[in-house]
């Protein structure tokens, strides 16, 4: 009997490490623009799941249009004429972004990040807004990010 519970209870075990895992979004964030109609920026942090996930489309109601970006780090040498000193930023859309299980990948300043266009005037400092992340299996997952001020420094 003693045995019956001991196997019991390493099934029990067994099934939950094995339960799959959701996909996980945190530390979302968005700056708004130093001058209206210059588009703003959203940034978080996805956590893998125990499936490969793809993140196709990222969307705010705040916002009448949003791109997922890549900032380009490479091929500055290789470009004086386009040098940091103009201060503008080089980057371009990407296409989606893959969430390998387990994996974590950041949004943030610098790097990959969701360019915001046409966002709404209405969005206070300090207040959130909700972001909508849609996936290629059709899956969404609504966020509520932190409203950072133009110049304000981000929130961790
Ligand atoms: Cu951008």
């Amino acid at each position: 009997m003693r045995n019956l519970i001991g196997i019991a209870a390493l099934a029990l075990v067994t099934a939950c490490q094995q339960a799959p895992t959701e996909l996980k979004v945190d530390g979302a964030w968005v700056r708004v623009p130093a001058v209206a109609g210059n588009p703003g920026a959203a940034y978080f942090t996805l956590h893998g799941g125990s499936e490969k996930a793809n993140l196709v489309a990222v969307s705010a109601k705040f916002a009448v249009r949003a791109e997922i970006h890549e900032s380009m780090k490479h091929d500055m040498a290789n470009m004086p004429e386009m040098n940091m000193a103009s201060g503008a930023m080089m980057m371009q859309p990407v296409k989606d972004v893959v969430i390998q299980p387990g994996d974590t990948v950041t949004f943030e300043p610098g790097g990959k990040h969701v360019m915001l266009f046409d966002v709404s005037t209405s969005l206070t400092p300090g207040r959130k807004a909700p972001l909508t992340l849609s996936f290629a299996d059709g899956k969404k997952v609504e966020i509520e990010a932190i409203i950072v001020g133009a110049g304000d420094p981000a929130p961790r």
